[in-house]
């Protein structure tokens, strides 16, 4: 894993803010429910790009479309740049950045259980994180859910990047510190750029 501290500047933060804000206006943030229980996640979602992430009663999977039906928005040049020049520091220089997972914790009440990313076609490209707005408690822990868990503070303008062994990993976001006056309304978001095949 590697985490960059201050990776964007405020401005830049702001333009990302604004990028989010886009590709909300065409495909709006969705409330996804677990498959099996149908419990609402504590995170809303949206994404752009050729695929995007959802989960519903038929489980959690990749789709063309957003749960609407519609295509999801083109990822935004911008963003495939960013996605690329991060891709470039751990040494990935293939990389095709197929869809970004916005997600959008409420000031205070967002939280994500602890989960491993592997609905990926493929488990090897680098998974691209950007974080905005409110600071976040990661728990972090191995490739099995029983291994010990470390915690981790990730503040508003972070990037991590998950590759090689830590592609793998077990994450949680286990709370939101409110202390960000980034989003006008609160709350933090999420960037996540994924290579998908
Ligand atoms: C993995 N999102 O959407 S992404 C997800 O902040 C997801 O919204 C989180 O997990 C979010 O699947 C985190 C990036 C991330 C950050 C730190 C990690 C993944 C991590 C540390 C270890 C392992
Ligand atoms: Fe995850």
């Amino acid at each position: 894993m590697m985490h960059i501290k201050n990776y964007f500047s405020v401005e830049q933060q702001l333009e990302l803010i604004e990028i989010a804000r886009e590709v909300a206006k065409a495909a709006p943030l969705f409330t996804p429910v677990m498959p099996h229980s149908n419990k609402p996640f504590n995170v809303r979602m949206t994404s752009c790009g050729v695929t995007g992430w959802i989960s519903d009663t038929k489980g959690y999977r990749y789709s063309p479309t957003h749960p609407s039906g519609k295509s999801w928005p083109a990822m935004p040049d911008r963003l495939r740049q960013i996605a690329l020049d991060l891709a470039a520091l751990v040494g990935e220089f293939d990389y095709r950045p197929e869809t970004c997972l916005i997600n959008y914790y409420e000031r205070g009440k967002g939280k994500l259980g602890l989960h491993q990313d592997n609905s990926e076609v493929n488990l090897k490209p680098a998974l691209i994180s950007i974080s905005l707005g409110d600071s976040a408690i990661f728990a972090i822990g191995g490739s099995k859910r029983s291994d010990p868990l470390q915690r981790i503070q990730i503040d508003s303008g972070d990037v991590v990047i998950l590759h090689g062994e830590s592609r793998l990993a077990y994450h949680a976001v286990e709370r939101l510190i409110p202390n960000s006056s980034l989003l006008k309304n609160g709350g933090r978001l999420n960037f996540t750029i994924r290579q998908v095949n």
